[in-house]
């Protein structure tokens, strides 16, 4: 397989304006024909060859303007079809016949259970039908289809209805009509046996939207929560961006099999059943949470992506960083606004930066790719969406709004570029943006090794900052990034935030300065007392800042930093500092001894009753182990896993009354709504029943029993049972993981956690487990949240993941042969934590780099070719 590139961008030679669909559906020979209205590219000279797409398809007719074409006329190439010779404006014709039942890809047209449905971004549309398959061809679409009414009763595609009727032979058929331009990728189909949820919805210009949610039937009591964030968000996208819906209809479907989360398709999102389901009794309130943010965002997308899309897939951040961004802030508004920070930072820290300094290390504007079906990544999305923050914050609210604003009306049904959304930010600001672009363009995390000095004499306090980002795959050598910080300065005598002076101009007391030279001061001056820095505040960007806090400045930023981000911040960077040095100990075979000081802040927490409950559970979790892991130079997962027990043991031992005391006042028994006081009263109750757990404590284990028992709601019983199962307590886990199994047989979603829980334990034998349930009759390797929850959850396990014996990547690596035939999609993702191997001591990564070379071997589809090419380069 070729590289593409973003230089040779070029406008497509002929454009389609207008696009008729009818499908004929059956399993294994569905009927497609299309009708494209198809005109030259003003900008391209006449009389060059009409290229389309297409894989898999099998033709059966085609005709220009009516004319059937002679085997001369046309040649069927390895990517698709070519016409040599085309009019200026003409009608083609084409009739393929494809096999969605023999679809494993999930890609383009396939079934999931008994029904049909598509996926078309990015490149899915051409295993449909012969089209050129890229987002700048923009066409309105009129879309029939026929299917037999005992199986496919419902018929659905983009826009609105407009006629239906019924065909001989048992078959019925409809029409569909969707008015605004839109390329192939976000066309949608779906046609099965499927019940709706309906709801209405009164947009701010007064127009009535009819909300559908289209789900099996006995999931018919699992969309209130979707329903209630679809409403939410679509008066929230009205309100924050004036952005108003622009349908009559808006549907959303529920599948079983599905790659991703969802799918933005015009007017008819298609959801992973995962991402769109709920009910106290079988989702968590993480799960409650993730379905309001990916409901939330695909409906974002209808402006940020829909109305305006990309001009090419190199400019996937345009749509997935900004909508991403809304997302997120759409969450915040709704939840706790800090914890959703902390979560999402959390998160980022731990997969991007990871992403970031592996093999598979990208701009966020990649300028080359060989299949793109492996950039939907964290680095598109969670990194693309840091920038739009710091754009949002360099310019400021009211002037990104007029930005977002000038955006989209002037680029409404088009297909464009990065540069067109910062020119209107630059625009509508009047800021230099030009050294900002870096951030597209740069891959690697900027390091900031950050000084600094109270001038006692002259009440100053000097910072110096130092950036350098690393060299990543193909990018020796880096530029300076303009990196905004905010920061405060927090008085050690007063505890509080002092003023900030700079250049003799004043910041408040909560400023921020841009660092934009590889080497930058700033005396700060009028400081009236010895500060401690707060840096970075709210994560004001996607870099990692190294200041040598000692353990009495991050004890006390952790009690008095007026940035509740930071605070929580400091006590991680507190708990790491503790965690090295027990990661040493363990390497030496020296005793460990826990700092008194981590204790001492802990204890402080546990006495706060005032504070922010969710915000509290933040506080009380001890980094990952994959986030420690990121802090070494080289991961040793056994001394990580041993520090990071210890420390969670001996804090148990030393506030054991304190955590009972903290669960016991958070026990509610109010019937279970996924709202944020009573989610933040759970988190916290959970993690005081972990610490007690861990050290297993008698009268902690009664506890999680009872909990698991009580069956009071999905949190509960799942934190409860991961606990036991987790814990070396087989006795009590082995019934209840029995009980839930036996109990949840019949609920994909629930038997999805079942195995999550069991194969991420801790205990020797997770690699034992694994294989067993791989042939429980609820497992399946065609369905991508079964891969996800059974093979992609023990891959973060990491104490058995990477056993010494190899097993753990062998298994791996064996699912990912399998599945690079069956979904390569899936594939090329499952394989990640093996082109980590880097990281690693010699033993291991000679058995993960084994393995990857075992990989190589096989035929591999694009998407596992381009990963395992980059790890092993
Ligand atoms: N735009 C889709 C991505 C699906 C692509 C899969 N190859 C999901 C989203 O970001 O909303
Ligand atoms: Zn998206």
């Amino acid at each position: 397989p070729q590289p593409i590139h973003l230089s040779d961008y070029r406008p497509p030679a002929y454009r389609v304006t207008h696009t008729e669909l009818t499908f004929d559906l059956d399993p294994s020979a569905t009927r497609v024909k299309a009708r494209l209205h198809v005109e030259r590219h003003p900008e391209r000279e006449a009389g060059e060859p009409l290229e389309l797409d297409g894989e898999q398809l099998a033709l059966k007719a085609i005709a220009i303007d009516g004319q059937p074409l002679g085997d001369d006329e046309y040649a069927l190439t390895e990517s698709g079809l070519r016409i040599e010779r085309a009019p200026e404006r003409f009608l083609l014709d084409t009739e393929v016949e494809i096999a969605p039942e023999a679809n494993t890809a999930l890609e383009g047209l396939y079934q999931s259970g008994g029904m049909f449905c598509t996926q078309c971004e990015a490149e899915g549309f051409r295993r449909i039908t012969f089209y050129p398959d890229r987002p700048d061809v923009m066409a309105t679409f009129s879309t029939t289809v026929i299917g037999r009414l005992d199986r496919e009763p419902v018929l659905l595609s983009n826009g609105n209805p407009v006629e239906r009727g019924e065909l001989p032979n048992g078959r019925h058929f409809v029409t569909w009509e969707d008015p605004h331009p839109k390329p192939c990728y976000l066309f949608a189909l779906v046609a099965g046996d499927l019940e709706k949820v309906e709801d209405r919805f009164t947009t701010m210009s007064g127009r009535e939207v009819t909300l559908q949610i289209w789900v099996e039937e006995e999931n018919l009591g699992k969309t209130d929560h979707a329903m209630a964030s679809l409403k939410r968000a679509m008066r929230w996208d009205e309100e924050t961006y004036g952005r108003e819906y622009d349908l009559d209809l808006f549907m959303i479907v529920a599948v079983n099999d599905f790659n991703m989360g969802a799918m933005e398709n015009k007017g008819l999102n298609i959801f992973n059943s995962a991402a769109v389901l709920t009910h106290p009794h079988t989702a968590t309130d993480a799960a409650f949470q993730r379905v309001e943010g990916i409901v939330a965002h695909e409906y974002f997308h209808n402006w940020s992506g829909n109305r305006v899309t990309c001009r090419d897939w190199f400019q996937l951040s345009l749509k997935e960083g900004f909508t991403v961004f809304r997302d997120q802030t759409f969450s915040a508004d709704t939840n706790s606004a800090p914890v959703k920070r902390i979560e999402d930072v959390s998160f980022f820290r731990t997969a991007q930066f990871a992403e970031d300094a592996g093999p598979t290390a990208h701009p966020v504007r990649p300028d080359h790719y060989i299949e793109i079906g492996n950039f939907y990544t964290l680095t598109i999305y969670e990194k693309g969406a840091e920038i739009v923050r710091m754009l949002r914050n360099l310019v400021g609210w009211e002037a990104f709004r007029r930005g977002s604003d000038l955006y989209f009306s002037r680029f409404d049904g088009q297909a464009v570029t990065i540069e067109d959304f910062v020119a209107c930010m630059a625009e509508a600001s009047g800021q230099d943006l030009d050294q900002f672009m870096r951030w597209y363009s740069q891959a690697g995390t900027p390091e900031i090794d950050a000084h600094g000095e109270y001038d006692y004499a002259n009440g100053a306090y000097r910072l110096l900052l130092r950036q350098r980002t690393p060299a990543t795959p193909g990018q020796p050598d880096k530029a300076p990034q303009h990196i905004p910080i905010r920061l405060g300065l927090v008085g050690t005598k007063s505890g509080r935030d002092l003023r900030l002076t700079l250049d003799g101009e004043s910041l408040g007391t909560d400023g921020v300065i841009h660092l934009r030279e590889e080497e930058q001061e700033f005396v700060f001056t009028d400081v009236e007392e010895a500060p401690v820095p707060s840096l970075a505040r709210g994560f004001s960007a996607p870099v990692k800042l190294n200041f040598p806090y000692s353990r009495e400045d991050l004890a006390f930023l952790q009690t008095h930093d007026s940035d509740g981000f930071n605070r929580w911040d400091a006590g991680q960077r507190l708990a790491l500092l503790a965690l090295d040095d027990l990661i040493a100990a363990h390497r030496n075979g020296v005793e460990k001894v826990m700092d008194p000081r981590v204790v001492e802040a802990f204890r402080e927490l546990l006495k706060r009753e005032t504070d922010d409950k969710a915000v509290l559970a933040e506080m009380l979790t001890l980094p990952s182990e994959a986030y420690i892991a990121e802090q070494q130079p080289l991961v040793d997962v056994d001394a990580i896993h041993a520090a990071r027990q210890f420390v969670k043991q001996s804090l148990a031992m030393a506030l054991r009354d304190d955590f009972l005391r903290v669960y016991q006042e958070n026990v509610g028994d109010a019937p279970y709504a996924p709202e944020p006081e009573q989610i933040a009263a759970r988190s916290l109750k959970n993690v005081a029943l972990s610490y007690l757990v861990s050290i297993e404590d008698e009268e902690g284990i009664e506890l999680a029993r009872r909990q698991f028992e009580a069956d009071h709601n999905m949190t509960d019983v799942r934190a409860a049972l991961t606990l036991l199962v987790h814990s070396s307590r087989d006795e009590l886990a082995d019934p209840a993981l029995r009980t839930f199994g036996e109990k949840w047989a019949h609920d994909p979603l629930v038997m999805d956690q079942w195995f999550s829980v069991q194969v991420s334990r801790p205990q020797s034998d997770a690699l034992e487990r694994v294989k067993f349930l791989m042939d429980h009759p609820a497992f399946s390797l065609t369905n991508p949240n079964k891969v996800r929850a059974l093979i992609g959850a023990f891959a973060q396990n990491r104490v058995n993941f990477h056993r010494l014996d190899g097993e753990g990547y062998r298994l791996l690596a064996d699912v990912v042969i399998e599945l690079n035939r069956l979904n390569p999609e899936i594939a090329s993702r499952l394989v990640t934590p093996l082109t980590r191997w880097r990281r690693f001591d010699e033993t291991r990564q000679e058995l993960m780099k084994g393995e990857l070379e075992r990989i190589r071997e096989e035929k591999l589809s694009p998407n596992v070719y381009e990963v395992i090419e980059k790890a092993l380069a």
